[in-house]
């Protein structure tokens, strides 16, 4: 098989990449590990910045994203009962969309049918070769079958775990990671938000958060202990925990119910510098990690590939490398404030272990100026709907 890029992953990244590589007459294969069931049954982000908005719209593919996404204005940040308001539209310009990652992988993969692009399921040993002459191409098996795709460049769009951001050389790779020690256990529920926007409460107990993806569907996350496993948290404890964590009035008045998702993620921080060697490019999770405090994950990948397919368009249709050789330049700039930024709401927000009375009451501060300076407010909200591509 021949194609001009070859991505790997069918996550948001190389959904994303290879939808727009279509949109402007650049041939795309895209390779998936897992079943397109398996993707679509992963529940992850659920906060869309207008620039990723902008990019559904422009594929023709937001018409659901439009009509079921909730527009959120501003969030509320608490401290026990305390609470902020964060007016995104009077400080930043602009709102945000309550949508989830789900549907957002769901819509781009329905539209990827509809548009007949090349996406194989299954792929196993995937490998990357060539990727420092001219002549890259990848090879994989699926359902026992070796396959051999050469192509012009490879987008590396699989995540954390995948084997992209390890085919650049150790000697050329720097990577910059802090680990947090607490994770977010996090449910779904089939019961309406607590709150008509995002609560991102700081509390003696620790982090929680109350989100949403639609009028009677919630997602709830607390800061957990790492060695902790869903098992040993019933939907009681959860919601017990989570009650105590955020503003009485909410609790009282909040339903509660059955979670028909419920998992722990661990929070990291990760920056993998450069972005590209040679014909390789990274994108998205297989580049760099946010904590999900800043809700950046899912948006930064949609950053990435907004770089990137204008790099490829730019060398198909112009014969111009200039973007594709700046992209990861331009990636890790955009990248670095996004990496502050949810590195910052995560500290101000969680509980560390071992934390002193001191670095509490700067939390409690760092809060308390919020709720009285405008400007404070205004950095807050423009890092929250997203830095400019
Ligand atoms: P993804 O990891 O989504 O997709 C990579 C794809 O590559 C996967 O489908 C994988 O199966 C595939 N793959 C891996 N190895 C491969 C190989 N060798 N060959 C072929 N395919 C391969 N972000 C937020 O903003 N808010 C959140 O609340 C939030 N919660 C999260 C919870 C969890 C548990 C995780 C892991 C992430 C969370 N994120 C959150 C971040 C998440 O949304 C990512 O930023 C987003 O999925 C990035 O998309 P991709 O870069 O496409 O990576
Ligand atoms: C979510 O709804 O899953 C969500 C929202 C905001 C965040 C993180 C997760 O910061």
């Amino acid at each position: 098989m021949r194609t001009q890029v070859a991505i790997i992953g069918g996550g948001p990244s190389g959904l994303l990449l290879s939808q727009l590589l279509m949109q402007n007459d650049i041939d795309a294969i895209l390779l998936e590990r897992q079943t397109r069931d398996h993707v679509l049954s992963r529940v992850r982000a659920g906060v869309l910045e207008q620039g990723l908005v902008g990019i559904m719209r422009g594929l023709g593919v937001a018409t659901r994203l439009d009509s079921e996404g909730l527009i959120h204005d501003g969030t509320v940040l608490s401290y026990d009962n305390d609470v902020v308001r964060l007016d995104f539209t009077k400080y930043a310009g602009k709102p945000v969309v309550v949508y989830g990652q789900t549907e957002v992988t769901r819509d781009l993969y329905d539209l990827r049918e509809r548009t007949g692009g090349q996406a194989y399921f299954e792929c196993e040993d995937v490998t990357l070769q060539g990727m420092d002459g001219d002549a890259p191409f990848v090879t994989f098996r699926q359902h026992g079958i070796d396959h051999r795709i050469d192509c012009d460049f490879i987008a590396g769009c699989d995540g954390f775990h995948g084997v992209s951001r390890q085919a650049i050389p150790e000697n050329v790779r720097t990577e910059y990671e802090k680990v947090y020690p607490f994770g977010w256990l996090g449910i779904l529920s089939e019961t309406p938000p607590a709150h008509h926007e995002l609560i991102y409460a700081n509390s003696s107990r620790g982090f929680a958060l109350c989100s949403q993806r639609n009028a009677n569907l919630s997602r709830y996350y607390i800061q957990c202990e790492l060695t902790d496993t869903v098992e040993q948290w019933s939907d009681q404890a959860f919601w017990d925990e989570l009650k105590r964590r955020i503003p009485e009035e909410v609790a009282d008045n909040m339903v509660t119910g059955p979670s028909v998702e419920k998992s722990i993620a661990p929070l990291r921080s990760f920056v993998c510098e450069p972005m590209q060697w040679g014909r390789l490019f990274l994108c998205g999770d297989a580049a760099h990690i946010v904590p999900p405090t800043g809700a950046k994950g899912l948006n930064s990948a949609a950053a990435d590939v907004h770089y990137l397919s204008q790099g490829f368009i730019r060398h198909y249709r112009d014969s111009d490398c200039a973007d594709l050789d700046r992209y990861s330049e331009r990636a890790l700039e955009r990248m670095w404030k996004t990496e502050r930024f949810s590195w910052w709401m995560t500290n101000l927000l969680h509980r560390f272990p071992g934390q002193s009375t001191f670095d509490q009451k700067m939390q409690k501060a760092e809060l308390a100026f919020l709720a009285e300076n405008e400007a404070a407010i205004a950095v807050l909200a423009q890092n929250y709907v997203g830095l400019p591509y």
